[in-house]
């Protein structure tokens, strides 16, 4: 496999780089965050997205590689964002076998030795709620360890992982993320808006933050801003974009 044999001489030679795309707060009409999207500005292919080598990393010890190489750039950035004043949160993406592996609690740990709390509560982790279907018992685990630690979860693709209601309750998240299957076409689909509504609503009543993604145009955001949906994700504000003009775009937007 190629992008095996390849994967370890592009962490070495800093081939592999986190794209920005902004979470918007859509009551203030202020960045909140972002969210990181890792793409591989590979020698001779150009730049590829995730779903180009993501999946072959998947259950091998590169695909933790790869994760730790995440973790460690989401901080360094919430590190210069602190000395810069920048009070922006940062979302990353948990690989489920990285998530489930005996191995993550250690990586987190380390990646966030010696950080102030204040830098932990900014750093959020998004877990697939597939990834929580299988390994209950380890995922709850995992979330009072990562409680513990002071940095924030989040539930994304919500409503593809048909979560029971009883397990939806027992999973102390922070944040859901409603998947962007129901929100694109959400104006044009009453069953997609009635699903979307159900969400915010259930996630409310938790006292979950809820974060729509698939925003695509005005009318979808303001369609969510009158359902109550707090904050926003999509292509309508922009796409995931290189660092240094994602920080740029935010210094403009409002
Ligand atoms: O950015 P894009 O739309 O191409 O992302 C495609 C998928 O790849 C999304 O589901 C996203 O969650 C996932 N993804 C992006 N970056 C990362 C990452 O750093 N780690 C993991 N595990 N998944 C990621
Ligand atoms: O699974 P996850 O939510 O992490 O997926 C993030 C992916 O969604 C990124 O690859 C990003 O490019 C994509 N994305 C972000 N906003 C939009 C949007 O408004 N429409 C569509 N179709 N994709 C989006
Ligand atoms: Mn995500
Ligand atoms: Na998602």
């Amino acid at each position: 496999d190629r992008v095996l044999e390849q994967t370890p001489g592009a962490l070495k030679e800093g081939q592999f780089e986190l794209y920005l795309q902004p979470k918007i707060n859509l009551g203030r009409q202020l960045v909140e965050g972002f969210e990181a999207l890792i793409r591989w500005n590979h020698p001779t292919e150009g730049l590829l997205p995730p779903g180009a080598f993501l999946p072959h990393l998947e259950y091998t010890e590169f695909g933790a590689d790869v994760g730790r190489f995440v973790l460690a750039d989401a901080v360094a950035m919430l590190d210069q964002w602190a000395l810069d004043g920048l009070p922006y949160s940062l979302s990353i993406n948990l690989s489920p076998s990285h998530f489930l592996s005996d191995r993550f609690m250690a990586d987190l740990e380390s990646a966030l030795a010696g950080k102030d709390p204040q830098l932990k509560s900014r750093l959020i982790l998004e877990i697939l709620e597939t990834t929580t279907l299988d390994n209950t018992e380890k995922v709850i685990a995992n979330l009072a360890g990562c409680k513990a630690l002071g940095v924030q979860i989040s539930l994304d693709d919500f409503g593809t992982g048909y979560s029971s209601l009883d397990y939806f309750r027992r999973l102390n998240v922070d944040e859901i993320k409603v998947d962007r299957s129901f929100v694109s076409e959400m104006l044009e689909s009453p069953d997609d808006e009635l699903i979307v509504g159900a969400i915010i609503g259930l996630s409310h009543n938790f006292g979950r933050r809820i974060v729509a993604e698939g925003i695509e145009t005005q009318a979808v955001q303001d369609r969510l801003m009158v359902m109550g949906c707090e904050i926003g994700q999509g292509f309508y504000y922009t796409r995931p974009i290189p660092r240094k003009e994602a920080l740029e775009w935010a210094a403009t937007f409002s």
